[in-house]
């Protein structure tokens, strides 16, 4: 456990439309670069359905999930690929809980957010899917 904490990672941290068009890029990109983390890619894009579906394809089932692909292609999203010691699991820190409203003050939804499905940020939750989304949003498109 110990060992994977000192491993050089990179995670995949996604502005999503409402973060985006409140001007919330600036910060959040400070947020990380402050912290120490090294940014290794960026991109302004708008999410294509197809793209949104396959990201978010564990949650197919889900009762939000198609007010989720809504909201996730309703504008332009800021991509981004950082990479540092242990920075997937401490990207999620930054980020804090998926609902605003539990996540700590300090964290990017404990001061910038306050509903779930408006809740600024996405962050890989390991390093395979951290990889994965990197490849999937930054790389091929
Ligand atoms: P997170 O990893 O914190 O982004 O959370 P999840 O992967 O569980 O959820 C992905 C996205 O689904 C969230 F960012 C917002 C949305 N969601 C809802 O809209 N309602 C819910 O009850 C749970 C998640």
């Amino acid at each position: 456990l110990v060992a994977s904490m000192e491993e050089v990672e990179e995670t995949y941290v996604m502005v999503k439309p409402d973060g985006v068009q409140r001007g919330l890029v600036g910060d959040i990109i400070s947020r990380f670069e402050k912290k120490g983390f090294l940014l290794k890619g960026l991109k302004l894009f708008q999410c294509p359905k197809e793209l949104a579906e396959e990201h978010y394809k564990e949650l197919k089932d889900k009762s939000f999930y198609p007010k989720l692909i809504k909201y996730i292609t309703s504008g332009p999203v800021v991509c981004m690929a950082w990479e540092g010691i242990g920075v997937v699991a401490s990207a999620r820190k930054l980020i804090g809980a998926t609902n605003p409203l539990q996540a700590d003050p300090g964290t990017i939804r404990g001061d910038l957010a306050v509903q779930t499905g408006r809740n600024v940020v996405h962050g890989s939750d390991s390093p395979d899917n951290g990889h994965r989304e990197i490849v999937l949003c930054i790389k091929l498109i």
